[in-house]
């Protein structure tokens, strides 16, 4: 299993409200979302990583999802080329920060477009969706990149399920061939060989959790599906994610572990 050490992650900045989103939940509060980033970061030095805490950056409203910024791997890190316009130029201003850590960067180059966010790492395989934001392009793009250092990778096209942003919406990894999945993509033969942990219905916004080291993340408020972690043996921390909800946002994107 990947042992992570470290974390990059940004602060929303003041106009953090400005940025994309579907959801009709209204607008976020400053000061609670601020208070939830803090808690957040506190939550991954926790899980005994040491952090690298980038400046807010008011010129991309949604730059505190640095998740769909780049694909950090133990063996290469590829940047991306996210499907929103208004997100393209965050991916010059974490480049400045991951120059130092990976002597090699890779790219997705166009017309390939891939968000972080459809990334689904299991160590040695990845799932890669395929949604609104990341193409077929894109998605091959990465496929080859990690090929060459020896993983493998399968497609999961979610472009006709409503309600999920990101492939990472609907499923994350829980270690081993284990994997949280919300109902709408239990049945995928993608998923097949895999032990899945349903999101109850009603709590799919939960299936965005992150396993890091001994703990998983999850958002607070989905006690049904905490239930079900803790019954498998998982530590978990739950974490008030309300503003980050608002915008479309989940625990996985607040951050880029490796
Ligand atoms: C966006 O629409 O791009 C942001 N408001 C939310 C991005 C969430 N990222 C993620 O789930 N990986």
């Amino acid at each position: 299993m990947t042992i992570f050490s470290r974390a990059i992650v940004r602060p929303p900045a003041p106009n953090f409200s400005e940025g994309l989103t579907t959801a009709k939940l209204g607008a976020p509060d400053y000061e609670r979302v601020q208070k939830q980033h803090q808690d957040y970061c506190a939550a991954l030095e926790q899980c005994g990583l040491t952090l690298i805490t980038l400046l807010a950056d008011p010129e991309y409203p949604d730059s505190t999802f640095v998740e769909d910024t780049a694909v950090l791997t133990e063996r290469c890190a590829v940047l991306t080329r996210p499907g929103a316009p208004s997100r393209a130029g965050e991916v010059a201003r974490i480049k400045d920060s991951l120059d130092d850590l990976y002597p090699s960067l890779l790219s997705i180059m166009a017309p390939g477009t891939l968000d972080g966010g459809d990334v689904c790492d299991l160590g040695d395989h990845f799932f890669i969706g395929i949604s609104q934001r990341t193409n077929e392009a894109g998605a091959r793009q990465l496929a080859e990149w990690l090929a060459e250092f020896s993983y493998t990778a399968t497609f999961v096209d979610i472009r006709g399920e409503d309600g999920i942003l990101h492939l990472k919406s609907g499923i994350s990894f829980l270690g081993g061939k284990r994997i949280a999945v919300i109902d709408a993509l239990a049945d995928r033969v993608e998923f097949h060989g895999y032990e899945l942990v349903r999101v109850p219905a009603g709590e799919e916004y939960a299936a965005n959790c992150v396993l890091i080291n001994d703990h998983v993340l999850v958002a607070n408020g989905y006690p049904s599906f905490a239930g079900r972690l803790k019954k498998l043996g998982y530590q978990t921390i739950a974490l008030d994610m309300s503003e980050f909800r608002k915008m479309d946002g989940g625990l996985s994107c607040l951050s880029l572990r490796f």
